[in-house]
């Protein structure tokens, strides 16, 4: 027991291989749940390209500690092939759950099946997959992205709705075939749609990191004079973004409004200083709920096939008011 290693934090593939060949306590394979009823959980993060990643992995790795659950954890820098290297590495292992936030949507069938092969049960957590045979996961956690962009275009509407002159939208979309970035932007078009005025002008991935939102923000400037509204899928490429705003020589939030999603600390700071104008909140605390399914569904327990995580929005004086207590 002595020997067993309660959160093994490993960052890129080669680290996960090595937990494979003899990680993982030594030899100490009785971490299983027919044994002393302790469990291990196999988790493959997405990366750490923003802040809502960091919080989520640290939300992840403090209740797997809490809730006594030994954590296998792999960071596969948002390439979909390191997650399926560490999912199989942890079907070797066999561990007693695998748990993992698919980097894009489509591809899982066969891992998935191995997984199934090899009767471990799998979560996925945050993000979805969109195989067919849904027999292959036990549960979805996470946030309806839908609805994330649907709120995002009722704002809008409600910003607009008095005005006839065409509004200029620039949208910066997630990492491109990721289930938030599919649905944020279906969303919003659902709602924004119905009205002639509303115009996408551009849109395009920043991969939803800062560096890249910046970037791409910088072209979309010298491209489009006329921009009106900037719709960021996450907190971080609207803050890069604001970065290309000011040194355009632009005030963001004002020659440029800016929605944005999650609602990390620094979104919310800067929708409090009046930069951002409203974001859509999405929590990444999933931790507490993952381990609560993971020990239901070791246990042979039925489980929801969706969690849906409970979220709201925020404005500026919101946002004022949220901040002193806010946990991530
Ligand atoms: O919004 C973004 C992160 O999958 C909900 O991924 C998550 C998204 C989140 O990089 O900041």
């Amino acid at each position: 027991m002595l020997k067993r290693i309660s959160t093994l934090v490993l960052a890129g593939l080669t680290a996960v291989t090595l937990a494979g060949c003899g990680g993982g306590g030594g030899g100490d394979t009785s971490a299983s749940s027919g044994g002393d009823g302790s469990i291990t959980m196999g988790f493959s993060q997405v990366g750490a390209e923003s802040g809502w990643r960091t919080a989520n992995t640290k939300s992840v790795q403090e209740s797997a500690k809490t809730a006594g659950i030994t954590l296998k954890f792999s960071d596969a820098q948002q390439k979909q092939e390191n997650q399926i290297k560490a999912i199989r590495s942890y079907i070797q292992q066999k561990v007693d759950v695998i748990a993992f936030s698919p980097v894009v949507e489509s591809g899982w069938d066969t891992v998935l099946k191995e997984a199934q092969n090899a009767k471990i049960p799998v979560i996925l957590t945050d993000r979805a997959v969109d195989s067919k045979d849904t027999s292959l996961y036990k549960t979805f956690l996470g946030s309806d992205f839908v609805e994330e962009g649907r709120k995002a275009g009722t704002w809008l509407l409600e910003e607009y709705k008095s005005g006839t002159d065409p509004v200029n939208i620039v949208e910066l979309q997630g990492t491109t075939g990721s289930a938030p970035a599919n649905d944020r932007k279906a969303g919003f078009q659902e709602v924004i749609g119905g009205e002639a005025k509303f115009k996408v002008i551009a849109s395009q991935t920043g991969d939803f990191t800062r560096a890249k939102g910046k970037e791409v923000m910088e072209a979309f400037l010298k491209a489009h004079p006329d921009i009106d509204v900037l719709y960021a899928h996450n907190d971080d490429m609207g803050l890069g973004a604001i970065e290309a705003i000011e040194g355009a020589g632009k005030v963001p939030g004002k020659d440029i409004k800016i929605i944005t999603v999650d609602a990390v600390k620094d979104g919310m700071q800067a929708l409090a200083d009046g930069k951002i104008n409203y974001i859509v909140e999405c929590s990444p605390l999933l931790g507490p709920q993952l381990m609560d399914l993971a020990k239901k569904v070791v246990k042979g327990e039925s489980v929801p096939a969706r969690v849906v995580t409970e979220e709201t929005t925020f404005t500026q004086e919101q946002a004022k008011a949220a901040l002193p207590q806010r946990q991530y």
